[in-house]
């Protein structure tokens, strides 16, 4: 069976890796093969490349020359992670992806749409996700849990920018959700952990028993309407934990 790509987008904080973590725990649960990835990295090329953008020292140079790097390692995280696991029948989670780059580097980097659109093309090279989850949150209360979680520690590239852009990335996503209700399913992300994860969790599955053929769907349809019990999903620590199964999944 061919396997599945889901992403998970929204502002800084809006709970994407936790909700990545619970989803994983629900899918390996009924028997599911689930590779955990982020953007930018993922691959080894690709993470040489993350550490560039979000230091900010690609910042200098512009937001063109940065929107290139996010799209060389999207380019090589899709062809060297991506691409084999959705073909070997797994199910990837990936924390970012592709509307990332429309929002950050399109709407508040001011790139033109061509130019962004281009580069999504050459990038994702025709791997676009099956399910997109836009966690939705009011920018204040994203960088709020971000700032908590980093502690003391210094805001990267993106989280030190002003609350506006913050709010106007937000509405992005919002609008490319509405642009492609298909893909994209936007979950309020200002509630607990616990409950965020059910939603997503229904999502998730509804896509799955969808696009599976008949004799698959009658085998999820006869899952109990209550997700397993859950522990909660390990924490990240502060620098976003480079997602340790992340770069340690098989290519
Ligand atoms: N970027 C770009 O510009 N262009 C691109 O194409 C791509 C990316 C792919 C990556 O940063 C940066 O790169 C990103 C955009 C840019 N901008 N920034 N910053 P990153 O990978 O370091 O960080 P992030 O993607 O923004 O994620 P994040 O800030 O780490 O947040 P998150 O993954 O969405 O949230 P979390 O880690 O799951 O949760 C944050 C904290 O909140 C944590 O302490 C949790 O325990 C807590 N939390 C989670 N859920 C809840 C609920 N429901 N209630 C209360 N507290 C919660």
């Amino acid at each position: 069976m061919k396997g599945r790509f889901i992403t998970f987008e929204g502002g800084e904080g809006a709970g994407k890796s936790t909700q990545i973590q619970y989803l994983a725990e629900a899918l390996r649960a009924l028997g599911h093969d689930v590779v955990m990835t982020r953007e930018p990295g993922g691959s080894p090329g690709a993470e040489a490349v993350r550490h560039v953008l979000l230091s900010g020292a690609a910042e200098e140079f512009g937001v063109r020359m940065e929107a290139i790097l996010f799209a060389a390692a999207r380019s090589d995280h899709v062809e060297e992670l991506i691409r084999p696991a959705v073909e070997a029948g797994k199910i990837v989670l990936c924390d970012r992806f592709m509307d990332s780059s429309r929002v950050y580097q399109g709407v508040t980097g001011n790139l033109e749409p061509e130019f962004v659109t281009a580069l999504e093309r050459v990038a994702i090279n025709g791997m676009v996700p099956d399910l997109t989850i836009i966690l939705d949150l009011p920018a204040e209360v994203g960088l709020a849990r971000a700032a908590a979680r980093a502690g003391s520690g210094n805001p990267d590239r993106y989280e030190k920018e002003a609350l506006s852009i913050h709010e106007k990335r937000r509405e992005a996503f919002l609008e490319i959700a509405q642009k492609e209700p298909e893909r994209c399913k936007v979950v309020d992300a200002n509630q607990p952990a616990d409950s965020i994860a059910q939603t997503i969790e229904k999502l998730a599955m509804e896509k799955l028993a969808i696009e599976q053929p008949a004799i698959e769907r009658q085998a999820v349809s006869k899952l109990p309407d209550e997700p397993p019990k859950r522990k909660s999903p390990r924490k990240k620590s502060s620098a976003k934990a480079a997602s340790s199964d992340i770069t340690a999944e098989p290519q």
